[in-house]
C-alpha cells in the first residue's frame, strides 16, 4: 500500500453511540498481547461480553445459584425467574408470538441437530428432499447429511456465484413438491454475505417446505424478525451476541413444535413418569431435558439489553462504515484478493494474500496484538468454490474502530515485506 488513502476522512463521524464508553464496557479489549495492544478481529468465531453480561453471571453465582422449575425455596423461584425473564427477553429480541417458542440450547449447532432430528427424522422418507446452500457452516450441513442417511431423503444444495452470493435461479430449479426442508444460513461465516432469506423463505412455503434459518452469524449485525420473515425455525448462539457459551436459541413455530417429539429424555420435560411410559411437558420444556445452562441464559439475556440499549440500527450502521473502511484501504493492497464481494455482506473481510499461506498471515498478525482467524472456517465447501484451501478472515463488531483497522493493514503490508 503506497498511496495515501482518501478514506481516511471517514473516521471518527459521528456515531449512534459513544465508542469510548463502549469500548470501556468490555474489560478483555485492554490488554496487551506480545507488547501491543490486542486488536480482537475474530468476532465470527466469538465475540467479548460486556461487562453486564460478566456481572450478571457473577451474580446469579454470588447470590441466588439454585436449580430451577422444582425448588419451593427463594433461590430456585429467584433462579426460575431469572432464566425465565431471559426467554421473555429472547422472545422480544427475535419478536416470537410466544415464549413457548423460545427453546434454550446448547448453541445453533444443537438447535439444527435438534430439528434435524426432531422433525426431520420424524416427517421424511426416500421420496423427500432437503435443500442446503454451498455457504453453509458445517453445523447446517453435517446435520443433514446425517438425517439424509437415516431417512433416505435427498440432499441438495443452492450453488453460490464468484461473488459468494446464492444463485436463486437456481434454487428455484431444485424447488419441488419433494422438498421438505429448505436450511440457509441468514449470514455466511466464511465471506459474511447477507442471503435473501425473506425470498428463499416464501419460495419453499410455496411447496409447503419448512425453513430453517442458522442465524448464528445474523443476531449481532441486524435484528430479526421471525414474525415477519415467517421462518419456521431460526438457530442462534449466545456467545456470539456478546452473551456467554454452552447457551443459544433455538425458535420454531409453535404449531411445529407441538407436533415434534422431544429430542432428548430427562428431568424437566416431563408431567408424568411411570415406569412404562411418560407424559410430556408442555413447551418449550418439552424440548430442555435436564438442568440447563442457568447462568448462561441469565447472560444471554443481560447481553440483549446490552445489545437493545445501543440499537441494532447503530451497531448496522457504523459497522457498515467500518467494512468500507477496510475495504477500501485493503483493495489498495497488491496482491490481496478479497473472498466474498456479494453485493449485501456484513462485518467480515475475508482475503487471500498472494503467495503467502493465511496461517503465516495469522501468525504474523498475533504478534502484532491482531487476533484473526484464518483456515475453512468450518465451511470447506465454500473453499472448494474458490478453489482455495484457507482463507484470513478479520470480522468487526461495534466495538472495532478506524484505528484498529488502520493497525489491521499495516500489519498486513507488513507480511508481504516479511515474505517478499
Ligand atoms: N452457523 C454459523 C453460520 C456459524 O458461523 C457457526 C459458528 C455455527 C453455525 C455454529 O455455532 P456454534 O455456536 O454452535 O458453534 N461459526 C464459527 C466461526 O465462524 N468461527 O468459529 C465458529
Amino acid at each position: 500500500m503506497n498511496k495515501k488513502s482518501n478514506v481516511v476522512q471517514q473516521k471518527n463521524q459521528p456515531l449512534g453511540f459513544d465508542l469510548k464508553k463502549i469500548r470501556n464496557d468490555f474489560p478483555i479489549l485492554h490488554q496487551i498481547i506480545n507488547g501491543k495492544p490486542l486488536v480482537y478481529l475474530d468476532n465470527a468465531a466469538t465475540s467479548q461480553k460486556p461487562k453486564n453480561v460478566l456481572d450478571a453471571i457473577e451474580k446469579y453465582y454470588r447470590e441466588y445459584n439454585s436449580n430451577i422449575h422444582r425448588g419451593v425455596h427463594t433461590l430456585s423461584e429467584n433462579a426460575t425467574e431469572a432464566y425465565e425473564l431471559a426467554r421473555l427477553k429472547v422472545k422480544n429480541f427475535i419478536n416470537a408470538q410466544s415464549n413457548k417458542e423460545v427453546i434454550f440450547v446448547r448453541g445453533a449447532t444443537e438447535a439444527i441437530n435438534l430439528v434435524a432430528q426432531s422433525f426431520g427424522r420424524n416427517s421424511l422418507n426416500e421420496n423427500d428432499e432437503i435443500i442446503i446452500t454451498e455457504l453453509e457452516h458445517h453445523a447446517n450441513i453435517v446435520p443433514w447429511q446425517l438425517l439424509s442417511e437415516q431417512t433416505g431423503a435427498t440432499l441438495k444444495f443452492i450453488p453460490i456465484n464468484d461473488n459468494g452470493e446464492l444463485i436463486i435461479e437456481e434454487y428455484k430449479k431444485l424447488l419441488s413438491k419433494n422438498t421438505k426442508i429448505v436450511a440457509v444460513g441468514h449470514i455466511s461465516n466464511a465471506l459474511g454475505t447477507i442471503n435473501p432469506i425473506k425470498t428463499i423463505i416464501n419460495m419453499a412455503h410455496e411447496y409447503e417446505a419448512k425453513v430453517l434459518i442458522d442465524g448464528a452469524q445474523a443476531t449481532s449485525h441486524i435484528s430479526v424478525d421471525v414474525q415477519k420473515l415467517d421462518c419456521d425455525f431460526y438457530a442462534f448462539s449466545g456467545h456470539k451476541i456478546f452473551g456467554p457459551t454452552g447457551v443459544g436459541i433455538l425458535y420454531g413455530k409453535e404449531v411445529l413444535l407441538e407436533k415434534m417429539p422431544p429430542y432428548q429424555g430427562g428431568g424437566d420435560m416431563i408431567k408424568m413418569v411411570t415406569m412404562m411410559e411418560t407424559q410430556y411437558n408442555d413447551l418449550p420444556y418439552k424440548f430442555e431435558a435436564g438442568t440447563p445452562n442457568i447462568s448462561g441464559a441469565i447472560g444471554l439475556g443481560a447481553a440483549i439489553d446490552y445489545v437493545n440499549e445501543i440499537g441494532l440500527e447503530n451497531i448496522s450502521q457504523y459497522e457498515n462504515e467500518l467494512l468500507n473502511y477496510a475495504n477500501q484501504l485493503a483493495s489498495e493492497i497488491t496482491g490481496l484478493k478479497f473472498i466474498g464481494t456479494a453485493k449485501q455482506k456484513t462485518s467480515i473481510l475475508s482475503f487471500t494474500l498472494k503467495g503467502i499461506h493465511p496461517h503465516d498471515i495469522g501468525t504474523i498478525l498475533n504478534n502484532e496484538g491482531i487476533a484473526i482467524r484464518t483456515g475453512h472456517h468450518c465451511a470447506m465447501p465454500v473453499m472448494e468454490h474458490f478453489k482455495i484451501p484457507a482463507t484470513s478472515r478479520a470480522s468487526f463488531a461495534f466495538y472495532n474502530t478506524h484505528e484498529e483497522i488502520d493497525v489491521l493493514i499495516k500489519a498486513i503490508d507488513k507480511c508481504k515485506k516479511v515474505f517478499n
